[in-house]
């Protein structure tokens, strides 16, 4: 396999400083690890967060399954992330038209653009999606991820579709830092590539889910943070569970820097 940049050489190049602070963040933690903490009270999540903590770059959320969501939950979450240095991900997958989803990020009960590092948009109803995200989160120096492939079983986001969001990501660099994707789609080396549908055992979930193992995502797919779910807040000890996948997509990472 090809040589590859290390994660610090990789933040040097990037321009966003989201993008900056995950490299910096991935490189000192010594994890390419995202828990995705898709549990439904915000003690579940505050829970999870501050054991996973150390462990992770990057809490990936999907506040709209919250019970009890409120101001003080975020105000908890980013404390948590500030004493154990991750980043937050809010996995709401923008899919709208550009005046649309500004109203999504910006107002509401969530208001996520005043909280969340990083989002992600599908790329399905054209640029104006990032237009219209754009104007709610370049002035708070938010970064947004396209989603350009899925892990599930049947999705659509394949072959032109797929090119087609790499071309929006090339033409909105300002904003875009990387991608979700099940493969490496840009020889940029300031792209973040994402891979969830990770797990050390189980193929999938009977709903369509399909898992490829941490060395499989990063090794054989390229992926430069990988994102688990259920294989770490499933666990009867996340916090050990979250270590072995730290362990496990690290050494992947390092044998690609050096092979
Ligand atoms: N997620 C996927 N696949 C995708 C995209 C997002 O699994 O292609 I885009 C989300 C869904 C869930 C998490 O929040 O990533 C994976 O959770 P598990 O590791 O529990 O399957």
């Amino acid at each position: 396999s090809r040589k590859i940049l290390s994660y610090r050489e990789r933040g040097d190049l990037c321009q966003h400083p989201v993008a900056k602070q995950l490299f910096g963040i991935m490189e000192s933690k010594k994890s390419n690890l995202a828990v995705s903490a898709d549990l439904c009270t915000t003690a579940q999540i505050l829970k999870l967060a501050d054991e996973v903590g150390p462990h992770i770059c990057m809490l990936k959320t999907h506040v709209d399954i919250i019970s009890d969501f409120s101001a003080e939950f975020v105000q908890s979450l980013t404390e948590l992330a500030n004493r154990h240095e991750f980043l937050i991900f809010e996995d709401r997958k923008f899919a709208d038209i550009g005046s649309t989803v500004q109203h999504q990020y910006r107002d509401g009960l969530f208001q996520i653009a005043d909280w969340a590092h990083l989002i992600n948009a599908h790329s399905l109803p054209g640029a104006g999606v990032l237009e219209g995200l754009k104007q709610v989160g370049l002035g708070k120096q938010r970064a947004c991820l396209l989603i350009a492939e899925m892990s599930s079983q049947g999705n659509l986001a394949t072959g032109e579709y797929t090119k087609a969001t790499v071309k929006m990501a090339e033409e909105h660099q300002d904003f875009v830092v990387g991608f979700i994707s099940q493969s490496q789609l840009s020889d940029n080396p300031a792209f973040i590539h994402m891979t969830p549908g990770v797990q050390l055992s189980g193929l999938g979930d009977g709903l369509g889910q399909q898992y490829v193992s941490p060395w499989d995502a990063v090794v054989t797919r390229r992926a430069d943070v990988i994102i688990v779910g259920r294989g770490v807040y499933k666990d009867p000890d996340p916090a050990t569970a979250a270590q072995s996948y730290q362990t496990a997509a690290f050494q992947a990472y390092q044998h690609r820097l050096t092979n």
